[in-house]
């Protein structure tokens, strides 16, 4: 699979459409999910193309999972978490709507117990 440069977030990334944005460096921009699961529902994104895990070069991955570590912790911090989920889905059959590579950081609260 290729990657499409139409996607909702290569525009965000061009400035086409706005984000909420919560942390921003070289590499990595980080907002706020329009469809939140829970209070504080964050996405992070690398700056360079790629469709998913599967076409991610290693030294993508390797800069943005700290960078997904450090986020999950400020938004437990920020958000009084009990928990934090972190998501990422790889193609359409696994749940990806949006195919530029992103990680989801979701706070979880004890108040609001996950559906089984
Ligand atoms: P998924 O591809 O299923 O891992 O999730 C894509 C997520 O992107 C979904 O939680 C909703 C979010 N999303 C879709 N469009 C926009 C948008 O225009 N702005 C923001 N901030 N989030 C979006």
């Amino acid at each position: 699979m290729s990657y499409d440069d139409n996607n909702i977030f290569a525009k965000i990334l061009r400035g086409e459409i706005p984000c909420h944005r919560v942390y921003e460096d070289a590499d990595t921009l980080a907002f706020m999910d329009v469809m939140p699961q829970s209070n504080g529902h964050l996405l992070v994104i690398p700056k360079i193309p790629s469709r998913n895990v599967l076409d991610a070069d290693p030294a993508v991955l390797s800069k943005l999972i700290p960078i997904v570590q450090k986020l999950a912790k400020a938004a437990q911090d920020a958000f009084e978490a009990d928990g934090i989920t972190i998501t990422q889905f790889n193609e359409a059959a696994a749940g990806q709507t949006v195919f530029h590579l992103h990680f989801h950081i979701i706070p979880r609260y004890e108040a609001q117990p996950l559906k089984p």
